[in-house]
């Protein structure tokens, strides 16, 4: 398996599911704003959106889109541990998946990091931050997980509260939802997985700064 990621971008969320669950893959750094891979060849030519994450599975098949990425990669641990097989508890999870991918990831987040945006539409997006992270309080008070365990949406939620600080959002307004970010963080496939995405992205940065 390949995992076309960016450091710390919403591929984390896969290096995070792999981790949890033992497997491997082999982790291909593509440079977005260039729109490249480290071999200096097209991305787009690959993927047309030019975005992360994508799998090259073990049969060879492109996959897009963070929630098939994280269930299709959680399916794979036979012990089902990220994912519940089926019933109910598998659209709970697809719940929060899109939920986090669409509210959250898109029109929570991405306005506040694209170079493509402008005041207006950072402006507004932020207007969506209290409802949005309101019922994420709610939820989470007095719960350990999104779910009854850790699962995929777990790891993607982390992934996405760890652009709060860098857009500025104080989570100190959210008790439940910062202790729930600490915790998650505190993982240590997780921590495994910042930490080297964080090393990644200050070599990046270091990269573009010197070109
Ligand atoms: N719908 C996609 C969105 C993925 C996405 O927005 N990825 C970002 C990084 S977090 C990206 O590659 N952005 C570059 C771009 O949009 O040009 C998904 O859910 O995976």
């Amino acid at each position: 398996m390949d995992l076309y990621f960016a450091p710390l971008a919403c591929s984390l969320a896969t290096r995070i599911t792999l981790y949890e669950t033992d497997q491997t893959a082999d982790f291909i750094c593509v440079d977005r704003l260039a729109g490249t891979l480290e071999d200096g060849s097209n991305y787009h030519m690959l993927n047309p959106m030019g975005q992360v994450p994508m799998l090259r599975t073990d049969t060879g098949e492109l996959l897009t889109e963070t929630a098939a990425i994280l269930q299709y990669v959680a399916d794979l641990d036979e012990e089902g541990r990220l994912a519940p097989k089926s019933g109910m508890e598998r659209y709970r999870l697809q719940q929060w998946l899109n939920f986090i991918t669409t509210e959250l990831h898109k029109a929570l987040f991405y306005p506040q990091f694209s170079p493509h945006s402008n005041d207006g539409a950072k402006a507004f997006s932020r207007e969506l931050l209290d409802t949005r992270f309101d019922l994420l309080e709610k939820h989470l008070t007095g719960r350990a997980f999104l779910l009854d365990r850790f699962t995929v949406a777990d790891a993607y939620l982390a992934t996405v509260l760890g652009w709060t600080r860098p857009v500025g959002i104080d989570l100190d307004g959210w008790p439940a939802l910062k202790d729930y970010f600490s915790r998650m963080r505190a993982r240590p496939a997780v921590a495994r997985a910042v930490a080297e995405e964080y090393a990644l992205y200050e070599a990046q940065e270091e990269r573009r700064g010197a070109a």
